[in-house]
């Protein structure tokens, strides 16, 4: 059963209320009776000044408003800690709501309810930029949400985001705050509503694209904007979210670009021009509630409520968002025109020997000129491994993507065998992410944990075809590729709702060159092993780590046997590989004998006559420098 909110969601645009900060600062409060000596805090007068907060509330509640947002914005404990407030952030969050209940219930007609939404700002400290650490930003909003929760709030809206990172977690505590009170999305809807500044993009750099495609896996009910601008400078993110998000929007502008008059910004949008731009937003992008943020007054909000005049919203015909991971920055999708997702191999400190080395010097900006290095030579994705002996692995592994994840524009894939070095990546990566790997190799219980921190975090999985058969080990036959690929598509969708479109099916490639007859067969097994799995699955994506089919060949050899692989790969409907980039040749850039000695190898068509791998030595070919 939808809550009444939800329900009044669907037949009913929301007029939401303006703003509370502007109104606060209309009375001349006093620092020490007022503010209890906590200059600026608003979120305390909650405790001493409970009349005027709600006041406030119903001045907007008789302007019009269907929900108003509890005097809370600043209320997670992180915050509150700076004013000496940390004990009182449950306390503070639920006086709030409390506050807001009375309000809007005192207002409440069976014809027009009014709601109470919690609000959640997005504090002082960035995460991305490492001011605050997820563990403790998760149970900090966490915290204040229960008191949102338990004080009454009808919804949970995280508003005025900037990081992607600090949604990311504040939507994993409204989720901790609802299983602790015996609650789910469906009791309180979560919001979410970004702030996309003058520049075009969120204060961190994210634009509105990344922002749906790094959200969408979470159950937010609403996605929306507020903050920052005026509803003209909104209007091409709210189309984008009107062409391309699946449920309700939101959208919430400051009363126009603030101007300084006297020293004193000043917003300068009337009440008038306000709602006229508003019913646009609902007409032209069918957006489901509306209201106001900085320099918004009851006034906006009546002129608003009136020309809004509880009228249905409209539904959309929804283009989603095609599967991707983002950078902070941007989306790059899983599937790629005419060629594979490129995922760069060379930060792994297994797969390369200056990784490794820079990784022991610590020598991070080289690190991060080598990612960038990687995406000039058309990486779309970046694969980071850290796995190695003697290093503790979750901090390396921290300092890489906290460091790549700002400085380079390449959605990451996280690589490693132990969960907690992915765990490590992912608190620390704002966009979305691929994890890689899981498998059942040890069993059930470990491929749903990577499941579980697939949700978590909304990052896409890899997922290798091995079992726990300690006989077989990886599957070396088509047959039991398909066979493993088919169990964990079945667990990680079913069991674990993860998206079809966000598991990458790794059937695993072997060397073939080691010269032991049971090897030779690897590379066919794999390109029939992908044939069947994308035909079984076409909406699943495939990987492959390319560059393990030719260890042990000499440099130029391993280019040409990758490099006719792939095509081979590709025309059987593999679409994305971790390789190094810059040493991928076209097919038309190889000799015919070389790619004839390549397939032969791929398809174990042995040649008695020739010796060796019939593949060019350095010597006779030189490395070619650029694909
Ligand atoms: N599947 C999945 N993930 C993977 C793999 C896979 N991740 C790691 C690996 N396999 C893919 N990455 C690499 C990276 C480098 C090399 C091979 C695979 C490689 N490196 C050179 C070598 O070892 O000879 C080193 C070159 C250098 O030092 O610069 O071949 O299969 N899901």
């Amino acid at each position: 059963m939808p809550s009444a909110f939800l329900d009044h969601l669907t037949r009913r645009v929301l007029v939401l209320d303006g703003a509370m900060g502007t109104q606060v600062h209309e009375h001349d409060l006093d620092v020490e009776t007022d503010y209890l000596g906590c200059e600026n805090c608003t979120d305390v007068l909650v405790k001493s000044r409970p009349d005027l907060v709600q006041l406030i509330h119903e001045n907007y509640l008789e302007a019009g408003a269907d929900a108003i947002e509890t005097n809370s914005f600043g209320g997670a404990r992180h915050v509150l800690g700076e004013f000496d407030l940390h004990d009182e952030t449950y306390d503070l969050a639920k006086r709030a709501a409390r506050i807001a209940r009375a309000a809007a219930d005192k207002h409440s007609t069976p014809d027009k309810p009014r709601f109470v939404l919690g609000s959640m700002g997005p504090g002082t400290k960035l995460i991305t930029l490492a001011q605050i650490d997820w563990p403790t930003l998760v149970a900090s909003y966490r915290e204040s949400m229960r008191g949102l929760i338990e004080g009454g709030a009808d919804a949970i809206l995280i508003e005025t985001c900037q990081d992607l990172l600090q949604v990311k977690g504040a939507i994993n505590a409204a989720l901790g705050a609802l299983d602790d009170t015996g609650k789910t999305p469906d009791d309180i809807p979560i919001m979410v509503s970004v702030t996309i500044e003058q520049t075009g993009s969120m204060l961190m750099g994210t634009s509105i694209e990344a922002a749906l495609v790094a959200l969408k896996g979470y159950p937010i009910a609403c996605l929306g904007l507020n903050c920052a601008t005026g509803p003209t400078e909104m209007a091409e993110h709210v189309h984008h979210l009107a062409r391309h998000w699946d449920r309700h929007i939101s959208v919430l502008p400051n009363a126009g670009l603030p101007v300084m008059v006297e020293g004193r910004a000043e917003f300068p949008l009337r009440p008038k021009p306000f709602a006229e731009a508003m019913l646009r937003f609902i007409d032209n992008d069918r957006v489901s509630a509306v209201g106001g943020c900085c320099g918004t007054t009851p006034e906006h909000i009546r002129q608003l409520a009136q020309a809004v005049n509880a009228r249905a919203p409209q539904s959309r015909d929804v283009t989603p968002p095609k599967p991707a991971a983002t950078s902070l920055y941007a989306p790059t999708d899983f599937r790629q025109d005419a060629s594979f997702l490129i995922i760069g191999e060379r930060c792994n400190a297994s797969g390369s020997r200056k990784f490794k080395r820079l990784l022991e010097e610590e020598d991070w900006d080289a690190i991060v000129s080598l990612a960038r290095e990687q995406m000039r030579d058309g990486s779309h994705v970046l694969d980071v491994n850290v796995d190695y002996a003697g290093r503790d692995n979750a901090i390396d592994m921290t300092e890489v993507v906290s460091r790549i994840a700002r400085q380079v524009d390449a959605p990451l894939m996280l690589d490693s065998t132990q969960t907690a070095t992915l765990e490590a990546g992912l608190m620390h990566a704002p966009g979305k992410c691929i994890i890689n790997s899981a498998n059942f190799e040890d069993g059930e219980d470990k491929f749903d944990q990577l499941c579980r921190l697939a949700k978590t975090y909304n990052a896409a999985l890899v997922i290798g075809t091995i079992d726990e058969d300690r006989e077989a080990a990886m599957a070396r036959t088509a047959d039991r590729k398909l066979a493993i690929a088919t169990r964990a598509i079945e667990r990680a969708t079913t069991q674990h709702a993860i998206p079809i479109a966000d598991i990458f099916i790794d059937p695993l490639v072997l060397p073939i060159s080691t010269g032991m007859d049971a090897d030779r067969r690897s590379a066919l097994e794999l390109i029939e092993g992908t044939r069947r799995i994308a035909q079984a699955f076409p909406d699943v994506q495939l990987t492959c780590g390319l560059s393990n089919v030719s260890f042990g060949l000499k440099p130029a050899a391993r280019v040409i046997l990758n490099s006719v692989f792939l095509h081979e790969l590709t025309q059987a409907g593999m679409t994305s590989a971790i390789v190094h980039a810059s040493k991928i040749l076209p097919l038309n850039k190889i000799e015919d004998a070389h790619k004839l000695a390549a397939l032969n190898l791929i398809y174990d068509r042995r040649d008695k006559s020739a010796g060796g791998t019939g593949l060019p030595t350095p010597a006779q070919r030189p490395e070619p420098a650029m694909a």
